[in-house]
């Protein structure tokens, strides 16, 4: 019979370790605003693992756990891969290791959510960071250099009942994300003996520090590819929820160190729910945005 092992992501400083890879905490120059009383650090209104902020930005509901009412509950559909905006049918769910990633800011401080579903174990975890300078700064870290930003770590049950599912928050200064133009952060481990990774890549848009993603929730609406201000409400105080751009990135060039320059073939903002349309999404179209696939740097 089998019996799974469990080990607990153990979140434990090495002594001490060089933290220089970091950039240095240069002035907060580029002016992140705080889109008011919204959205504050940390808040879970609906406690389904994912922050309001996030959820706003994925167009899941922040105050349903389960925005679809599949039975999955939204961050649990972040890792198994459904839709949390379209009911999955839970026996199609196909259980596998998985990390998720994701981050958001909130006035001047940077949240950085990860997650990882498992059924034995989570091992080797590993934050991997590279910037725009070139491929030797994609410096590979140990976990203790984070250390200093782990604000919490949880673990619950998965609905599949022998699956779990560990997540953790770190807060840095928003300046530590402000002083490139095009930067990404990766999350590595071993999930049940299964090397696996996920990243987030940012790029500044109108001077605001966006995500760039291409997997927005919303496909409905026809979205293939666009950004998200990190911080919600965007740049300016607009008092509205959320800002977004719909955009066709089409890769137009495969540069060294890993990155990927993309030109905007399309841009629009349609109905993703809870959001509007970033400032100059429309005139985005044939601009040129770099990606850098981080986890082509580490294989
Ligand atoms: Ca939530
Ligand atoms: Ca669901
Ligand atoms: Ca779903």
């Amino acid at each position: 019979m089998h019996h799974p092992r469990t080990k607990t992501l153990t979140l434990v400083a090495a002594a001490a370790a060089a933290v220089a890879w970091l950039p240095a905490l240069a002035p907060h120059s580029a002016g992140l605003i705080a889109s008011g009383d919204t959205f504050a650090v940390g808040l879970d209104t609906d406690g389904d693992g994912l922050h309001d902020a996030l959820e706003v930005r994925l167009g899941t509901d922040p105050v349903s756990s389960d925005s679809d009412s599949d039975g999955l509950d939204d961050h649990e559909e972040m890792l198994v891969g459904g839709n949390p905006l379209v009911p999955d049918a839970l026996g199609e769910i196909n259980y596998e290791p998985a990390l998720y990633l994701d981050l958001y800011a909130v006035g001047g401080e940077v949240v950085l959510q990860f997650s990882a579903i498992q059924s034995q174990s989570v091992t080797d975890v590993e934050f991997v960071w590279a910037t725009e300078e070139g491929p030797d700064t994609a410096s590979r870290a140990g976990l203790s250099a984070f250390m200093p930003y782990l604000a919490g770590s949880s673990i619950r049950s998965a609905s599949n009942s022998t699956w779990s599912i560990h997540s953790g928050n770190m807060i840095f200064p928003a300046s530590t994300f402000e002083q490139f133009d095009s930067m990404a952060l990766a999350v590595l481990a071993r999930v049940d003996g299964e090397s696996v990774g996920y990243e987030v890549q940012l790029a500044h848009m109108n001077n605001a520090l966006c995500q760039v993603r291409d997997d927005l929730i919303n496909q409905a609406n026809g979205g293939n590819g666009g950004v998200f201000p990190v911080e919600p409400g965007g740049q300016q105080p607009t008092g509205t929820p959320d800002e977004v751009c719909v955009q066709t990135l089409t890769p137009t060039a495969f540069l060294p160190g890993g990155k990927i320059e993309y030109q905007v073939t399309d841009a629009s903002c349609q109905t993703l729910a809870n959001a509007v349309c970033l400032p100059g999404c429309s005139s985005s179209v044939l601009d040129t945005l770099i990606g850098i696939d981080i986890l082509s740097l580490i294989d």
